[in-house]
């Protein structure tokens, strides 16, 4: 039997509920580091609680969590986590029980680690440097770069996975930016049959993955932000980094 405070009207009402009307509008929604994340935590069935912070809003409470304030961001019995490719790993190994996103042997794992780095050095930058570059000339080199980046990488797929039929972490980490190379498709001349090595088909597939979907957002919010990228206004840590020839946080 529930207690009688139960029954008290549970809503903000008034003023309050337009303040909660305000907050509801998903903020991170547009961000392909906190979908890599999501995606494993779905893949896995990890149990999590989902919560959303503005990380332009760099406020106390998400600043404890990820002194670096950038999202994704995982508070763990007490201890602040964060990186999304640590975040990923970190799920691997303390949760052994759930499916496992890893190759079991060790020279597999490194494998698998040697293509996430690649990820992280060439294929990241190179899509940052495309969005953001202004100029034919610097727009024709970042999609170059980016093409090279991708051929190199589609070399090692054994498919229709990275690793074969198994879905793993490699797949999980490249798969957000298959939902939005769209952007790039539309204002950069860029076509994922350009890259061959199969990336088209490869791509199709990461992208129509029921995890992915599952945490993919609307193209009407991410294109705000996008528009932002695509005439180099962003103030984001990646876009000043890349403006400033710094590597990526
Ligand atoms: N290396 C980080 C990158 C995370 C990142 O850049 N997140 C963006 C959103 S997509 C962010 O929090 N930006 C806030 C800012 O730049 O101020 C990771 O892999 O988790």
């Amino acid at each position: 039997m529930g207690v009688p405070d139960e029954k008290i009207f549970p809503h903000a009402t008034a003023a309050a509920a337009e303040t909660v009307a305000k907050h509801q509008e998903p903020q991170e929604l547009f961000c392909p580091f906190v979908q890599r994340s999501w995606i494993a935590l779905e893949e896995k069935g990890i149990p999590y609680q989902y919560k959303e912070v503005n990380p332009y809003k760099k406020e106390a409470h998400f600043l404890a969590i990820n002194p670096k304030g950038l999202v994704p961001a995982v508070e763990y019995k007490g201890k602040a986590l964060y990186e999304s490719l640590i975040l990923n790993e970190f799920f691997e190994e303390a949760y052994p029980g759930y499916k496992p996103l890893l190759p079991k042997n060790p020279e597999d794992r490194a494998i698998a680690r040697i293509w996430l780095d690649h990820q992280s050095k060439t294929f990241i930058p190179a899509f940052h440097r495309l969005l953001s570059a202004q100029e034919p000339q610097a727009q024709d080199a970042a999609r170059q770069e980016l093409y090279e980046s991708l051929r190199k990488y589609m070399k090692q797929v054994q498919g229709p996975y990275f690793f074969g039929e198994e879905f793993t972490l490699v797949d999980v980490a490249i798969a957000p930016w298959t939902v939005r190379d769209y952007v790039l498709a539309e204002n950069r001349g860029y076509k994922r049959g350009d890259v061959g090595e199969g990336w088209k088909e490869y791509a199709e597939r990461l992208a129509s993955r029921d995890t992915v979907k599952r945490t993919e957002s609307l193209r009407e919010h991410l294109d705000v932000i996008y528009g932002r990228y695509l005439r180099d206004e962003a103030q984001s840590e990646a876009a000043k980094a890349i403006r400033a020839g710094r590597v990526i946080p």
